[in-house]
């Protein structure tokens, strides 16, 4: 079997983790490309260096050259700024738009049968530069949040009842912000959904510290935001996709009328396999939750207005 390649863009802290994870799993062959291409070049060789202590395998290579990523079978985005002192949400906007859309670009020059994975941030509206950019089909430009989501919000399950993680699974919709919509009824310990084993105050606290899991580190962090459990998430759909797992799992996918939002990407339960995004399933949900869902898909559409304004501006 030829060998599979993956490239990720941004060999920051998200780029480099997610890059290290691939590599354990000797699954492919992995490029990084960053403006910065010294660090790049310099994580790409201690990477190498650690594979005979690690037990992997597997050429990686640290470039400032977009044409290295041609013919990959998936490329990870993660290239951007975080905020800076005075810039305000339009000025990040419309800079991880240019970053977005040149990474873009040049993914669908030289790596047109890719599959696209979004991680830059704010991820919904950038999953719309992302797949402008390459004018790939929708199902293979997938944002990377919902998976994140949902194992914050395992491990706070299996926390609080003591029970393994590998237990435990759990379902988060929505766009990739406050307004996420983690689903207790779905969110399940061997089967049993959690309404059933924790009360509704104990159920409530859960739910909220899932929806500021990536705030608390901040917190703690003052710069940056957190890593590890990003990279991880997004390494699970690398290998989701280049093993054609058919894993069920939330991802930004664009809606075309489920669950009655239109042309917009937002967290939705989507089956993972070699064709990026081969399904979206429609959860049955409840008024509420269904409301939750408008409230948040709201949020993501004022980004997507914000970004054509801009477009139209540039
Ligand atoms: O759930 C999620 N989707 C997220 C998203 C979880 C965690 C982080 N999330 C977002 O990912 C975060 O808000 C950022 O927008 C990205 C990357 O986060 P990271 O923590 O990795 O940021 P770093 O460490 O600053 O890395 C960014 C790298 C850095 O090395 C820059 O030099 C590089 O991006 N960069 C570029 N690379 C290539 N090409 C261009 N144009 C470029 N510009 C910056």
């Amino acid at each position: 079997m030829p060998r599979k390649k993956v490239s990720i863009i941004g060999a920051g802290n998200v780029g480099a983790t997610a890059t290290y994870y691939i590599a354990e799993k000797v699954i492919a062959d992995l490029v990084m490309i960053d403006v910065a291409e010294g660090m790049t070049r310099a994580k790409g060789l201690d990477f190498l260096h650690a594979g005979p202590l690690r037990g992997y395998d597997v050429p990686i290579f640290g470039t400032g050259d977009y044409a290295q990523v041609a013919d990959s079978d998936v490329v990870v985005i993660t290239a951007g700024l975080a905020r800076k002192p005075g810039m305000d949400r339009m000025d990040l906007l419309k800079a991880n738009t240019e970053i977005v859309r040149t990474a873009a670009r040049h993914i669908a020059r030289h790596a047109p049968n890719a599959t696209v994975i979004v991680v830059t941030n704010p991820l919904d509206v950038m999953c719309h530069v992302a797949l402008r950019a390459t004018g790939f089909a929708l199902s293979r430009v997938i944002g990377m949040a919902g998976i994140l989501d949902a194992a914050r919000l395992r491990f706070f399950v299996a926390e609080a009842l003591g029970c393994a993680l590998s237990s435990v699974h759990a379902m988060v919709l929505g766009g990739h912000g406050d307004q996420m919509v983690p689903l207790p009824r779905y969110t399940t310990v061997a089967g049993v959904p959690i309404t059933e084993l924790m009360d509704q105050a104990a159920i409530d606290k859960l739910m909220e510290r899932t929806r500021k899991g990536g705030a608390e580190i901040v917190g703690y962090l003052k710069t940056g935001s957190a890593y590890y459990a990003p990279a991880a998430a997004a390494a699970e759909m690398v290998e989701a996709i280049l093993t054609d797992r058919k894993h069920l799992a939330p991802c930004a996918a664009y809606l075309r009328g489920e669950y009655g939002i239109d042309d917009l990407y937002i967290g939705v339960p989507v089956i993972l396999g070699r064709h990026g995004v081969e399904q979206i399933l429609e959860l049955e949900l409840s008024d509420a939750e269904r409301a939750e869902l408008a409230t948040s898909a709201a949020a993501v559409r004022k980004g997507v207005d914000e970004l054509n304004t801009f477009f139209k501006v540039a």
